[in-house]
C-alpha cells in the first residue's frame, strides 16, 4: 500500500482540477489578451476562475488577486517592494515577521538586513503562537510592514491573524499574511481578517505546481511585480499560464466547497487525531507545540530516541512518505528554525516527523500507517545508543 502524508510539502492534483485544465494545452490555447474568438474562450474561463479565487478567500470585488508562480514569488514581492516603497523612497526602515515564517519570507527579510534594513524577527510562545500583544508591542513609528503566516507549516499552529489584522489597521501599518497552509483547511477570509496582501500555491490545495496569487486590497500600492505589457493590471506582467491559472481557480472551489464537506465534517481531522493518538501511545513521544489550535490535517511529534531521517527511511520503505519539517529544508543536516523556537532542546528538534494529511486519505490507509510507524520506532529504538529502554518505558502495545 502506499500512503502519503506529505500533504503540506504538496498535494495530488485533484482529477476534477486535471480535467478542467486539460483543454487549454492543445485545444483551447488563444492568448487571453488577443482580439479573436481562441482568446475569448481562454478569456471567459480565466474570468470565471479568478471568480473562485475571490469567493475562496472572502476578496471584495473591487480588490486585486494576482497570479504569479507561487506564495514564494508573493511572498518576495511583497517584501521587496515595501523596502522599494516604504523604505527607500519613503521614511520607514524596519519590517516585523516571526521566527517560524517559511523562507520564502525570512530570506527575502535576511535580504533586506544586508540593505540596512531593521527586522524584527518576533518569537512565538510556549505552543508555538504568536500572541497578538507580541505584535502590537513591537510595531514603532517607523513599521512598514507586518509579515505574519496564517497557519504555520510544521506544526500546523494557527496565528491570530484577526486580531493582528486589527491592530496594523488601528496602527496604520500595513499586514501581510502568508496563507499557504491555511487555505482549504481553516476559513480564510481576507475581509474579515483585515490583512491588506496575502499569499497563496495552489498545489497545497491539490491544484497544480507552478501558480499561486497574491491578493492585494483595494486601495494598496505596490510597485509592480514585472514591467512589461499591462496582464494582471500591469502589476505582473506577462502572458499568464492559462490552464495554472484555470486549475488553481477550480482547486479554490473545490477545496473551500469540500473543506465544508471533509474538513469540517472533520473527515481529515478525525483521521489525524487517531494516527496522533497511536503514536502517543508508544512512550516517550509528545507533539511539538501541543495539540492547540492547530490545521485539522497537520501533527508535528517528536519520537524520543528515534532519529527523524532514519524513521523516514524505513517509513519510506513501507511505501509511506512523512517529512521532518519542511521539503525545502530537508537536505539540511542542522535543526530548523521552528523546531529551535521551542528551546534548545536539539534531540527534540532531531526527533520531531511531519504527518500531514488530505481529505484523500482513507481509515485504512492511517492504520496501516500505525502498525508501520509502531514497527519503526520499536525497531529503531532496539539499536538506537541513545534509548535505553526500560521496564516503564518497553509499554507491551510496542
Ligand atoms: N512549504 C513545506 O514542506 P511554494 O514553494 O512557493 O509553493 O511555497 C512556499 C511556501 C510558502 N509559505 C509556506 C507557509 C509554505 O509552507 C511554503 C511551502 C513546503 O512545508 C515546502 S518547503
Amino acid at each position: 500500500m502506499e500512503v502519503y502524508l506529505d500533504n503540506n510539502a504538496t498535494t495530488k492534483v485533484d482529477e476534477k482540477v486535471f480535467e478542467e485544465m486539460k483543454p487549454f494545452f492543445c485545444e483551447v490555447y488563444g492568448n487571453p489578451n488577443s482580439l479573436h474568438s481562441f482568446a475569448s474562450k481562454s478569456h471567459s474561463k480565466m474570468v470565471e476562475a479568478l471568480d473562485y479565487l475571490y469567493d475562496g478567500i472572502g476578496a471584495a470585488d473591487e480588490d486585486d488577486i494576482i497570479i504569479t508562480s507561487n506564495a514564494t514569488e508573493a511572498n518576495n514581492w511583497v517584501v521587496k517592494s515595501v523596502w522599494l516603497d516604504k523604505i527607500l523612497d519613503g521614511d520607514k526602515n524596519h519590517i516585523i515577521t516571526s521566527e517560524v515564517e517559511h523562507p520564502a519570507i525570512t530570506a527575502a527579510c535576511n535580504f533586506l538586513e544586508t540593505k540596512g534594513v531593521e527586522v524584527t524577527y518576533l518569537n512565538v510562545n510556549a505552543e508555538g503562537v504568536l500572541e497578538a500583544k507580541v505584535v502590537e508591542d513591537a510595531i514603532k513609528d517607523d513599521t512598514a510592514l507586518v509579515s505574519i503566516m496564517w497557519a504555520n507549516n510544521e506544526t500546523g499552529k494557527l496565528f491570530p491573524i484577526k486580531e493582528i489584522g486589527e491592530i496594523c489597521k488601528a496602527k496604520g501599518v500595513l499586514f501581510h499574511s502568508d496563507a499557504t497552509q491555511a487555505i482549504g483547511k481553516v476559513t480564510v477570509d481576507v475581509q474579515d481578517a483585515n490583512v491588506d496582501l496575502m499569499s497563496f500555491s495552489a498545489h497545497k490545495f491539490h491544484g497544480p505546481k507552478g501558480v499561486g496569487g497574491l491578493y492585494i486590497k483595494k486601495g494598496v500600492e505596490l510597485t509592480p511585480h514585472m514591467h512589461g505589457g499591462n496582464q494582471m493590471d500591469g502589476r505582473r506582467a506577462g502572458t499568464v499560464d492559462v490552464a495554472s491559472m484555470i486549475g488553481m481557480g477550480k482547486a479554490m472551489h473545490l477545496a473551500t466547497n469540500t473543506m465544508a464537506i471533509a474538513y469540517e465534517k472533520n473527515h481529515v481531522g478525525m483521521l489525524r487525531d487517531k494516527l496522533e493518538r497511536a503514536i502517543l501511545k508508544l512512550p516517550d513521544t509528545i507533539v511539538i507545540g501541543g495539540t492547540g489550535n492547530r490545521t485539522p490535517n497537520t501533527t508535528l511529534i517528536s519520537i524520543k530516541g528515534v532519529e527523524g531521517e532514519s524513521m523516514l527511511w524505513d517509513l519510506n520503505q513501507n511505501g509511506i512518505g512523512a517529512s521532518t519539517g519542511s521539503a525545502c529544508a530537508s537536505e539540511e543536516l542542522e535543526a530548523n528554525p521552528v523546531m529551535n523556537a521551542f528551546g534548545s532542546d536539539s534531540e527534540l528538534a532531531h526527533t520531531g516527523i511531519r504527518f500531514s494529511l488530505s481529505r484523500f486519505n482513507t481509515e485504512e490507509q492511517i492504520d496501516y500507517a500505525i502498525k508501520h510507524i509502531t514497527d519503526a520506532v520499536h525497531r529503531l529504538r532496539n539499536i538506537s545508543s541513545s534509548y535505553a529502554y526500560t521496564p516503564k518505558n518497553h509499554h507491551s502495545e510496542l
